[in-house]
């Protein structure tokens, strides 16, 4: 693989600490062999990879590429027609009750063969591919039986076949009871979601393993032992935890040292401190925050307070977020948790590296990946200022072409 420079722009390196989002302005950036090798002033670009092949950019900014940490990009159907529904009057219990809800997803996807998912979830993953994502973290859940969630998490897996994209995958098994187990969710646990687990580890298909921890789910105790599964395969974890209430997921998450914890509207204190201590990210889905009409923020101050990173993701789900873009939901942490756009963009590239264990992604420095979004932006506040408007002029993976 060749070497490049990029010239005469303004790089946001996200590296943390200060200028501000590691701005460098008549910057000059040099990657060789897919990897970062040189970043500073254009004017203090060496002499020796001055024989590269140039790239003026004209001021333009650079980021590192967006990552999306929380997806659930594969799902069969979708479920406008409840939007309707709920917009007729009719509550999400009323629709559950009705077939609706998550259990109808459950039934399409069930229904659908790996062509048909992969073919829908391309559609989305291209959305994320032209506002400059390199990495998407993908989760099975709609299928809750062995067949159908190894088939979603091979659907993913193609989608890195078909698209200059990195796929990182996460089993959710445990993230609804399906019928056939209703009032069961232990036997569900013990006879399906563990020995698919087992099963997509062994194929290689799992990177981390997820749950939804929640009254309307599973318990602090029977995400556990699915906990102490992965824990045995050496799987990582990370936790669908106090989106609706606080059952104590968040500090059961930072017990299994998570990557990550998600959703997060209901948290506390002593959940907060947890992460902390383990290292934990704070995953913000300002999506599905919108989409529920939610009125509890996620505690950002508290977050702050105790350093935990915070990253920002799409949620992309047919039920709950059906939003297919990271720089709208760079926006929305802005404008309804009052995040930053530093601490947005910082959410969609460093902090969500580290929320999918990718120490060698998210930030523009030397040693790391060569992972870049070019923009007509002239400052990188643009990024999330902007509603339903895509300024990407490029995205680089690897190699320029
Ligand atoms: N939290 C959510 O908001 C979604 N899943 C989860 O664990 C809901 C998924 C759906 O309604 O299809
Ligand atoms: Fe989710």
């Amino acid at each position: 693989m060749a070497g490049f420079v990029l010239k005469n722009a303004t790089i946001a390196t996200m590296a943390g600490g200060v200028p501000a989002y590691g701005l460098i302005e008549n910057a000059a950036m040099v990657a060789e062999d897919g990897k970062i090798v040189w970043v500073g002033a254009d004017a203090d670009l060496p002499a020796h990879l001055q024989s590269l092949p140039q790239e003026d950019l004209e001021g333009r900014l650079v980021t590192p590429a967006l990552i999306d940490c929380h997806t659930h990009i594969v799902a069969g159907g979708n479920r406008a027609r409840e939007f309707e529904m709920r917009l007729e009057g009719a509550s999400y219990e009323e629709i559950a009750r009705a077939g609706g809800g998550i259990v109808s997803t459950v039934r399409a996807t069930r229904q659908a063969d790996e062509d048909t998912l992969l073919a829908s979830a391309l559609a989305r993953v291209d959305h994320l591919i032209a506002e400059g994502v390199s990495t998407v973290e993908i989760k099975s859940g709609y299928g809750l039986d062995m067949e159908t969630e190894l088939r979603m998490l091979s659907t993913a897996r193609a989608i890195a076949t078909q698209r200059d994209i990195r796929v990182r995958t996460s089993f959710l098994g445990a993230h609804a009871v399906p019928a056939e187990y209703k009032d069961q969710p232990d036997a569900y646990i013990d006879e399906v979601c563990i020995p698919a687990l087992e099963a997509a580890h062994a194929q290689g298909l799992a990177d981390a393993v997820d749950g939804f921890c929640e009254g309307i789910a599973f318990t602090p105790a029977q995400i556990e032992r699915v906990f102490v599964k992965a824990r045995a395969l050496g799987l990582p974890v990370k936790l669908h935890a106090e989106q609706l209430s606080n059952l104590g997921g968040a500090v059961l998450a930072a017990r299994y040292d998570a990557l990550s914890a998600d959703h997060l509207e209901y948290l506390d204190e002593a959940g907060v401190v947890a992460m902390k201590d383990a290292g934990c990210v704070a995953v913000m889905l300002p999506g599905a925050f919108y989409t529920l009409r939610e009125t509890q923020m996620p505690p950002i101050d508290l977050f702050r307070k105790h350093h935990v990173p915070m990253a920002v993701a799409t949620d992309c789900n047919p039920g709950s977020s059906p939003v297919t873009s990271l720089l709208l939901s760079m926006n929305m942490a802005c404008t309804l948790f009052r995040m930053t756009p530093e601490e947005a963009l910082a959410g969609a590239t460093r902090e969500a590296a580290w929320a999918l264990g990718l120490p060698d992604s998210g930030t523009i420095e030397t040693g790391k990946l060569a992972e870049l979004a070019v923009w007509n932006v002239a400052h990188p506040a643009e990024l999330s200022y902007r509603i339903g408007y895509n300024p990407l002029a490029r995205r680089i993976v690897g190699d320029l072409s």
